[in-house]
């Protein structure tokens, strides 16, 4: 590699703090961990409604996300006194999925049941 371009590359890297002169051979070295986060997780949100039967709802939460019959009792009246309530956390893709999997079946099913998609806080 072309000294000069080297340098450059040093200094511009230890600026930054990721990578250091390593003092004698004018190569970057790492020192610090490199900076990565995990990917933003999403909440599949379950919305009230004055229609949709109970047992409807409680059938959708077993099926969609594998609650039990009082886990998913409970979620559901939690979302019927509250407004809304969670079903699961997930990463972006499984969450859009599974939100739309559940409101094209209760639409199918004719019931306006809703899920949304919010981004979990870290
Ligand atoms: N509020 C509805 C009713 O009284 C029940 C319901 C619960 C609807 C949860 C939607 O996400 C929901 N029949």
């Amino acid at each position: 590699m072309d000294e000069q371009y080297e340098f450059k590359r040093a200094e511009r890297l230890s600026t930054h703090g990721e990578e250091s002169d390593d003092g004698d051979s004018g190569l970057a070295v790492a020192n610090d961990k490199p900076a990565l986060k995990r990917p933003p997780m999403y909440k599949v949100v379950l919305l009230n409604d004055d229609y949709t039967p109970m047992e409807f709802v409680v059938e959708v939460l077993r099926a969609f996300f594998g609650m039990n019959p009082e886990t998913a009792t409970r979620v559901m009246l939690k979302v019927h006194t509250e407004g809304k309530g969670v079903c699961g956390v997930y990463s972006k893709d499984v969450a859009e999925t599974k939100a739309e999997l559940v409101n094209s079946y209760s639409a199918e099913c004719e019931q306006p049941l809703l899920c949304a998609v919010e981004e979990d806080e870290v």
